[in-house]
């Protein structure tokens, strides 16, 4: 037979030489723990990912709305003893002053409604060219509203040194009216619709009320009376 002499086979006679010069393919099912490992190797599936994300939004809210509030409550308290200095401290430079304008005559203080009236309830107030720099009775400060760095005492010293740390975001708001009976209720304004009555009542008592409201937003109402003697 020459050398470059080729053979061949047909078909039928290849199948059956094949599997005699390969080697047998292992066709046995793969064991178990190799499927397991196959499985934890796939990754996720969309799917999958959507709802783990779900999942963690739901918990992330959840635990926001708890933690949130307790650190909300845990802040208040500090804001009510500010507002309590605050208050305090408005409430003496406004006690120091006279019980009216008309309480103040030369040569000495005499009381309002011995010779001369006390204002009337409609003019309480500052009065004619005074500023807050020299109030001189308590009803000047009727109006006032306090807030940030224009929270200074009478002399326009900072109530603190840190002040604007201090108080910032809380505003102080100041009202003063007659109130004989002590009850809360301007005397003048029996239906509290925020509008005088008359305008015209005079008494001898008058309520200094503070309501400060702190940056959380809550409202703390703090008061004194001063008499007319
Ligand atoms: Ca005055
Ligand atoms: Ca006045
Ligand atoms: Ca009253
Ligand atoms: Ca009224």
């Amino acid at each position: 037979m020459p050398v470059n002499s080729r053979i061949y086979l047909s078909k039928k006679t290849l199948l059956k030489t094949l599997p005699c010069i390969l080697p047998p393919v292992n066709r046995q099912p793969l064991p178990a723990t190799n499927i397991n490992q196959l499985q934890r190797n796939r990754g996720f599936t969309l799917i999958e990912m959507i709802i783990g994300i779900v999942v963690f939004s739901i918990a992330l809210v959840m635990l926001t709305s708890v933690i949130m509030p307790q650190t909300r409550k845990g802040i208040d308290p500090i804001w009510q003893v500010r507002a309590v200095t605050l208050a305090q401290s408005v409430l003496n430079e406004v006690s120091s002053k006279a019980f009216d304008e008309n309480s103040i005559t030369n040569g000495g203080r005499i009381a309002c409604n011995d010779t001369v009236a006390c204002t009337q309830s409609n003019a309480l107030g500052p009065d004619a060219g005074e500023s807050r720099a020299n109030y001189d009775d308590i009803d000047d400060f009727h109006g006032l509203s306090l807030s940030g760095i224009d929270i200074t005492n009478t002399t326009q010293a900072a109530v603190s040194s840190t002040k604007e740390a201090l108080f910032n975001g809380f505003q102080a708001n100041i009202s003063v009216f007659y109130d004989s009976n002590y009850d809360g209720i301007n005397d003048d304004d029996l239906n509290q619709d925020n509008s005088l009555d008359t305008g015209t009542l005079i008494a001898n008592q008058k309520r200094i009320e503070v309501i400060v409201t702190t940056p959380e937003g809550e409202q703390i109402a703090f008061s004194t009376y001063r008499n007319n003697f």
